[in-house]
C-alpha cells in the first residue's frame, strides 16, 4: 500500500520539528483577528479618502501634522483596546517549546508596530518598523515620553519636543526612511542561518523587509507561509498554508508539540 501523501500542514509540522534554527517573520495579517485592520485594508471613517501610503511619510506629516497625528492616535487607541489573538499566543507556545531545547533557537521578526506579540508574551521580538507606543521628535530623533492616554478627541497638532521644539511623531518607520540598522542586521543574520522560516500575514511588498525571507531562501531555508491569500512571497515558498493565522498557527503549534517522528 502506498503511503498517504502528507498534507501541507503535516509537511510544515515535520519541517519545524526537524529544524534547529527557527525564524518567524510576521506582518499585519497576524493581528487581523484581534480586530486590527491590515495596512492595506480599505481605510474607514475619517481617513476613508486617504491612501495610508501617503500618510506614513515625512512629507504627509509635514503637509498636515494634525491629520497624520490623529490618524496615529486613532490607530494607537484601537490597538491599545484589542487583545492578542490565538495566532500571537500560539507563537508564544512555540517559542517556549523551542527555547526549552538547547540545540534549537528562535527569532521572531515583525513588521508590526502594534506591540501585540510582546503583549501576548513573545520575547526578544525584532521590530523592523518601530512601535506606535514610542515617540521621537521629527528633527533630531530625541526620544519623547508621553502619557499613555494621549488621545486627542479631535484633530489637534502634535506635541512639541521639549529639547528642540520640533514636532513629536510616532517612532515608526515611514516610507523613504531607513530601518533601525541593528534590528535589520540582526534580522538578516537570523534569516541567513534559519533552517525554517515561518512567514505569517504579510503582503511581502514592502522593502527592505520583504528581502528578509528571500535572504533565508538564498541560504537554503525551508519557507512556510500562512496567509488566506497568496502574497508576493508565495511563489518562492515551499509550503503554503492557506487560511487565517489564528487558526493555522494554533493547529501548527499543536502539531509540532505533539509530533511523533515515526508517525510523521
Ligand atoms: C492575513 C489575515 C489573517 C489578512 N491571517 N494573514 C525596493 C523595491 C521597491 C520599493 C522599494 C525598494 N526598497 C525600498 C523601497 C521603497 C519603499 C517600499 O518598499 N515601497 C513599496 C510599497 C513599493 N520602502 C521604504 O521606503 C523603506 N525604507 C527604505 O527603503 O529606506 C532606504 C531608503 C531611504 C531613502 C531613500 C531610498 C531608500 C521603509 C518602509 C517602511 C514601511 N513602513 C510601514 C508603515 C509603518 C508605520 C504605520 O503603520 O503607519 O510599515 S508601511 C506598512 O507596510 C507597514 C507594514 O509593516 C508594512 C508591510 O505591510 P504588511 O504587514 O505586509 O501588511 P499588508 O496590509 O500589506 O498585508 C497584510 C497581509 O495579511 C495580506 O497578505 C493579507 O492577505 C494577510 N491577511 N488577514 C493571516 N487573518
Amino acid at each position: 500500500m502506498t503511503p498517504k501523501a502528507k498534507s501541507p500542514l503535516q509537511q510544515a509540522v515535520a519541517q519545524l520539528h526537524a529544524a534547529q534554527q527557527i525564524v518567524v517573520f510576521t506582518g499585519a495579517g497576524v493581528s487581523k483577528e484581534s480586530g486590527v485592520p491590515t495596512f492595506r485594508d480599505a481605510q474607514t471613517g475619517l481617513w476613508a479618502n486617504y491612501n495610508p501610503e501617503d500618510l506614513a511619510t515625512r512629507e504627509g506629516f509635514l503637509r498636515d501634522p494634525a491629520m497624520v497625528w490623529s490618524w496615529y492616535d486613532f490607530r494607537r487607541n484601537r490597538v491599545w483596546t484589542v487583545e492578542p489573538n490565538p495566532g500571537h499566543l500560539a507563537l508564544v507556545n512555540l517559542q517556549s517549546w523551542v527555547e526549552a531545547q538547547p540545540e534549537r533557537s528562535w527569532t521572531l521578526i515583525t513588521q508590526n508596530i502594534d506591540n501585540l506579540h510582546q503583549r501576548a508574551g513573545s520575547t526578544g521580538v525584532l521590530e523592523l518598523h518601530g512601535n506606535i507606543f514610542r515617540y521621537k521628535c521629527l528633527d533630531r530623533n530625541h526620544s519623547v515620553t508621553l502619557p499613555e492616554e494621549q488621545t486627542s478627541p479631535q484633530e489637534s497638532l502634535p506635541p512639541e519636543c521639549s529639547q528642540c521644539g520640533s514636532w513629536v511623531r510616532p517612532d515608526v518607520v515611514w516610507f523613504g526612511e531607513t530601518l533601525p540598522e541593528n534590528i535589520l542586521n540582526q534580522s538578516y543574520a537570523a534569516a541567513a542561518r534559519a533552517d525554517v522560516m515561518l512567514i505569517v500575514g504579510t503582503s511581502g511588498v514592502v522593502y527592505p523587509a520583504a528581502d528578509i525571507p528571500q535572504e533565508a531562501r538564498r541560504n537554503g531555508a525551508c519557507l512556510i507561509e500562512i496567509n488566506p491569500e497568496p502574497s508576493a512571497l508565495t511563489p518562492m515558498v515551499d509550503v503554503f498554508l492557506e487560511g487565517p493565522s489564528g487558526t493555522i498557527l494554533s493547529e501548527l503549534t499543536e502539531g509540532v508539540l505533539s509530533f511523533c517522528p515515526r508517525e510523521g
